[in-house]
């Protein structure tokens, strides 16, 4: 299959997700650092998180590179960090206390602290694909971002710059802030460390991306919390969650194409107006009526609640981890097929 180039879809700096003047450039003209090897000429997928404060972003990097991987194999191709820092911020801050430990991750430092590894971005060379009938390097660039800075952002908004220059924006809905929710799973999820109202975090992130156009993914995320209200049959969610037709209780197979995509996104519409988001609902319409591409999402990081702050002995469960970022490859026409 193949797609039109997006003429966005330029090399860029990974540090500051802003368009190189110069594609050959082996240094940044935004700031004084080098650009990774092989960077020249290269398609720069930019790609930032948000979310309120202990809604999943973390973890969910933490999956997703893995899964990545994977994807890639399958494919034929293989993932990569593209510099030694991402090498060694992703084993030290994500895979070793998750997937090693199999512990959870402590919370984000603000941006503004010195012990802010987020501020270098994570940058992860996908290798070589035939995009739009020519092959090009790709390379995936990752911010994870304090939940922290999205409930209280700083006055000065440079640290978050980026957001208006990221092609796509993963914005994580945790369900269990919902009232409802959170009383339903007492006792089965903590709601000790909750963050904020995801409408109010929603608004301060729409503050700082301003007049700028990132697609946004909106992602329910933690959906294992809600499948397993199935097994409430007291709640009316026992109905909603039990319904196996629907594609929120399937993982997606790849490729991203068909009606899955369409019909997840008009699922998790409705079921954040099930979940009284219906501020978040009209805040993100008004966006949309002003050129904002939305899309909504269904993902657990986990597929199963973690157990005090260990997971599982019978470890993870990832589910639709990866649809987001096939949104984003889907249209700049990457990663699309086998590589042969
Ligand atoms: N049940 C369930 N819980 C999850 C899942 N992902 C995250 N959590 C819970 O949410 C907590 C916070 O996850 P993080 O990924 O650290 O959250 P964050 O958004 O990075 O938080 P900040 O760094 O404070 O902004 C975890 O410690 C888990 O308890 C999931 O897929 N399922
Ligand atoms: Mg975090």
């Amino acid at each position: 299959m193949t797609h039109p180039i997006n003429p966005d879809f330029e090399t860029r700096c990974p540090y500051t997700f802003r368009p190189l003047q110069d594609p050959t450039a082996t240094h940044s003209e935004h700031v004084d650092r080098e650009l990774p090897e092989g960077w020249a000429n290269s398609m720069t997928l930019c790609v930032a998180l948000a979310g309120a404060r202990a809604s999943g972003k973390s973890l969910y990097v933490a999956v997703l590179i893995k899964l990545l991987k994977q994807f890639a194999e399958d494919l034929g191709g293989v993932v990569r960090a593209a510099d030694q820092s991402t090498d060694e911020r992703y084993a030290t801050y994500y895979e070793t206390p998750f997937f090693e430990e199999m512990g959870l991750l402590p919370s984000t430092p603000p941006a503004a602290s010195s012990e802010a590894y987020q501020r270098d971005p994570l940058i992860y060379d996908l290798g070589t694909w035939p995009v739009g009938g020519e092959r090009r390097r790709i390379f995936l660039v990752i911010r994870d971002v304090a939940g922290e800075d999205l409930e209280n952002p700083p006055v000065d908004l440079a640290d978050l710059e980026f957001f208006r220059h990221a092609h796509e924006v993963v914005y994580l809905f945790d369900p269990v802030t919902v009232p409802e929710i959170g009383n339903l799973l007492h006792g089965i999820v903590s709601t000790d460390s909750l963050g904020a109202d995801p409408a109010e975090v929603l608004e301060n992130l729409l503050r700082i991306i301003g007049p700028a156009r990132p697609r946004m993914a909106v992602t329910l995320s933690k959906f294992d919390t809600l499948r397993s209200l199935e097994k409430r049959p007291e709640s009316e969610w026992s109905a909603i969650m039990g319904n196996y037709g629907a594609t929120f209780n399937r993982q997606l197979n790849p490729p991203y194409s068909g009606n899955d995509p369409q019909l997840l996104h008009d699922e998790v519409h409705s079921l954040l107006q099930r979940l009284d988001a219906q501020r978040m609902l009209n805040l993100l319409r008004f966006e949309q009526q002003e050129g904002l591409n939305i899309r909504y999402f269904a993902t657990s990081s986990l597929g199963k609640p973690p157990h005090g702050s260990h997971l599982q002995r019978s470890g993870i469960a990832p589910f639709r981890v990866l649809d987001p970022l096939l949104w984003l490859f889907y249209d700049a026409g990457v990663m699309d097929g086998p590589l042969r």
